[in-house]
């Protein structure tokens, strides 16, 4: 299966956020909790440079708790780099990010200095805005349970020396690792006409069958896990009521089902990706013909 998700607006944001750069002391990308590596952008990697960044492991309210543990100690061995679990939505989850954003660019931000600023960079639907509306204490940015709500940066000043620079999902223009691509139409990352449905919600239930068998047959109540992907996504599409006339089931209104409940957290907390178990073989990054490499 291939996925490729460029929409116009991705070029121009990357564009802008190069220009950004020269003013910008410390990065924070976003990654979504449940794939860290296949949510992380390479071309985001690339444009930071070595400037410091913390990498924020975000929705772990849906990530399975001890995989996430696992990708904080990978993150933390990285140069220049530190991993912060958290839950955006959550007030109480994010005021260490202040604090340790000040300790990261000390000469900046602090009474008498000139401002941190900061730029929030990622892919689609991480939870980018989420983060600053929540720092912020109030709505600024937009958020939306789609990808590419924001769409253009915008700069906000938390009033306590920080600058934030709020910018829209990007993603890089070819998505070479159709497993990667997969897990990131499963999270929400890729607009749901870019993909076949079906497909992507197949082999997300085969992954989650391996390795978390018992939250499949809890949240459908089913006896046991028939055979195949095929054979469970159409039991739950049969006990959902996902029907054609003659009581076939519809695969695709049951897929659309089944990638609603687990991006909403309605399976429980579950991974998609583990380290160790992806980091092999991790793509360059490729440009258009008409974009130069950065
Ligand atoms: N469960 C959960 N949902 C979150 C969390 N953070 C953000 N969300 C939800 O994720 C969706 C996307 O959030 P946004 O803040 O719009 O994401 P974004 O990264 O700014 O997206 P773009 O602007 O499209 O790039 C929204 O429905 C948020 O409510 C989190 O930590 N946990
Ligand atoms: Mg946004």
């Amino acid at each position: 299966m291939i996925i490729d998700w460029y929409p116009g607006h991705m070029k121009k944001a990357r564009a802008q956020i190069v220009e950004m750069l020269p003013l910008i002391d410390l990065f924070i990308e976003v990654l979504d909790a449940r794939l860290p590596a296949s949510s992380a952008n390479p071309l985001l990697e690339k444009l930071r440079g070595d400037k410091p960044c913390i990498k924020v492991l975000n929705k772990t309210d849906l990530a399975d708790p001890t995989v996430t543990g696992g990708w904080v100690d990978y993150f933390d061995k990285q140069q220049g780099v530190r991993a912060l679990p958290l839950d955006a939505t959550d007030r109480r989850n994010v005021g260490l990010l202040p604090k340790l954003c000040r300790r990261l660019v000390p000469n900046r931000g602090g009474k008498g200095q000139k401002p941190l600023r900061v730029m929030i960079i990622g892919i689609p639907n991480v939870g980018k805005s989420t983060l600053i509306n929540t720092l912020a204490g109030k709505k600024i940015t937009r958020v939306g349970d789609k990808p590419a709500i924001t769409t253009c940066p915008q700069q906000i000043d938390l009033r306590n020396g920080i600058l934030l620079s709020d910018t829209p999902g990007l993603l890089w223009p070819v998505l070479e690792d159709p497993n990667g691509a997969c897990r990131l139409a499963a999270s929400g990352a890729i607009g749901d006409n870019a993909f076949d449905t079906t497909e992507v919600s197949l082999a997300t239930v085969a992954y989650i069958c391996g390795k978390y068998p018992a939250l499949l047959l809890k949240r459908y109540k089913l006896p046991e896990l028939p055979e195949t992907p095929t054979a469970i996504l159409q039991e739950i599409g049969r006990r959902r009521g996902c029907l054609i006339s003659g009581g076939e089931v519809d695969l695709h209104r049951a897929a659309e089902l089944f990638l609603r409940e687990l991006r909403g957290g309605k399976l429980g907390r579950i991974s998609l990706e583990r380290p160790g178990e992806i980091l092999t073989g991790r793509p360059s990054v490729e440009t258009t013909p008409d974009e130069p490499a950065v």
